[in-house]
């Protein structure tokens, strides 16, 4: 198997991000954007500079490990078929890509050291120090602590002591923040069940551009259908899935980033978590096909 076939610990993907910038000095950029509780550095890799710009983060819970493997894979797909295939050629030539590859650093770490491969959340101590970790994804700005989430640190869906506590989630905040004027599609990457999520999830409202972001993620499970016959459903997060307030992607959506979407990617509950290495690039193939369709959606209406 190759390098992206495999999982890799924090240290192997912090490395594979400096060498990725500096073997391609012309094209990729590694900003600091802050640094999580443990206080492990969260780099961006920035795909080359454009008027328009989209965001990918993976890696925001911890358990999740083919989310942090599509975000390499994706990086390395984007840069060697560049010039090469047309709907990646045509992406990079019109849109900065900003690439988080794991928000959740201290939480992944976590998950490679034994018996904790089910962890979750992040690694910071609650102020009764009794339990650790909040949810990065109940954590933002949007209905904070309402649905879904618990105000208990003890909990798996726990949103934390107040909005963007968590240096994890502030550093993307701010980031995205900064960029709103640029950035108009968010994608946030975790596992499992093959869905592709839009907002709402904190109110069964329609967004108001719901009838795109519908056929947008339609269009994408009938390319992954056609091609790898896999299946994906798909909607508005309340709906679909699950109410709950807290999230990255309704946060990012009522920024103003009016593509904003929640990928779960495989399997739908065989291997769940635990997804094998040999199905990295099956999975990973199937994500990219969705990004790229919908990412060339994007600049179409924009
Ligand atoms: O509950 C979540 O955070 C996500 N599912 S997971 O099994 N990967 O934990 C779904 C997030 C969907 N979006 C929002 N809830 N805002
Ligand atoms: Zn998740």
């Amino acid at each position: 198997s190759t390098f992206y076939e495999r999982y890799h610990t924090l240290e192997e993907i912090y490395d594979w991000i400096n060498r990725t910038a500096q073997d391609n000095p012309r094209t990729v950029k590694a900003i600091l954007i802050g640094s999580s509780y443990e206080k492990r550095p969260l780099y961006v890799l920035k795909v080359k500079p454009n008027r328009k710009a989209m965001w990918i983060d993976c890696g925001i819970h911890a358990r999740e490990w083919i989310s942090p493997a599509f975000c390499l894979w994706f990086v390395h797909h984007s840069l060697s078929f560049y010039q090469q295939n047309s709907e990646i050629t045509r992406i990079l030539d019109s849109m900065d890509v900003y690439v988080l590859p794991v928000m959740n650093p201290d939480g992944y770490k976590y998950t490679w050291t034994i018996k904790r491969r089910w962890w979750r959340k992040n690694r910071s101590i609650s102020k009764s120090g009794f339990c650790v970790g909040v949810d990065l994804n109940r954590n933002f700005d949007v209905d904070w602590g309402i649905k879904g989430s618990s105000q208990n640190p003890c909990e798996e869906i726990n949103c934390g002591p107040f909005p963007e506590s968590e240096p994890e989630a502030q550093a993307v905040a701010n980031f995205l923040r900064r960029h709103k004027d640029t950035v108009q599609l968010y994608i946030t990457i975790h596992s499992y069940s093959q869905m592709f999520i839009f907002p709402y999830s904190y109110t069964f409202d329609q967004a108001e551009n719901h009838n795109d972001l519908l056929e947008m993620v339609q269009e994408a499970a009938q390319r992954i259908k056609r091609y790898y016959r896999n299946t994906y459903t798909y909607g508005p997060g309340a709906a679909t899935l699950y109410p709950c307030s807290g999230g990255s992607d309704d946060w990012a959506y009522k920024l103003g980033i009016k593509y904003s979407f929640t990928f779960e990617l495989q399997d739908r509950g065989e291997y769940g978590f635990l997804l094998p290495p040999s199905h990295i690039s099956g999975a990973c193939n199937e994500a990219l096909l969705a990004v790229k369709t919908i990412a060339v959606k994007v600049l179409e209406k924009t």
